[in-house]
């Protein structure tokens, strides 16, 4: 069913398995969403804006948040010889010690589109790496959305 109100704002209905509804409330409720409308406006819009560009040759600039098990096989020496790989792509980088075994790093790159997606892929598919992220902007695309949600 679906209500359109005078406003332009279309309400939706979603079914949510009661444990996950739980989870997300807490979250939002922690990120200080005052409604549940907004904390999912704003994860549609971000999920919209990662998908949003289309142009492989589009100059982004991103980062990649990973946290790896240096430990493991090698990966610290894997992602060493991947960021001298790509030393262009990779303008600076973060390493933050997390506790015995976990390593979080933070690479701060600028390239086209593609090559910045195939490089975050080759290096959260590592072998050793638990999490991986690549958060990007166009800085020049002109779509860049508010989403904050604090008025
Ligand atoms: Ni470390």
């Amino acid at each position: 069913m679906l209500f359109v109100c005078m406003t332009g704002v279309t309400r939706i209905g979603v079914s949510l398995e009661p444990n996950l509804l739980e989870a997300f409330d807490e979250d939002i409720a922690k990120k200080g969403y005052s409604s549940r409308s907004e904390a999912l406006r704003d994860l549609v819009r971000d999920s919209l804006a990662e998908n949003e560009w289309k142009n492989d040759d589009e100059w982004m600039v991103g980062t990649i948040v990973i946290v790896y098990d240096h430990t493991t096989s090698a990966v610290g020496d894997r992602l060493t010889d991947l960021q001298h790989h790509h030393h262009n792509l990779v303008k600076t980088s973060v390493h933050i010690h997390l506790d015995d075994e976990k390593c979080m790093e933070i690479l701060i790159c600028e390239e086209k589109l593609k090559n910045l997606k195939d490089f975050a892929s080759e290096v959260t598919s590592l072998k050793g790496v638990l999490r991986g992220r690549l958060t990007m902007v166009a800085p020049s695309s002109g779509n860049l959305h508010h989403v904050g949600h604090r008025h």
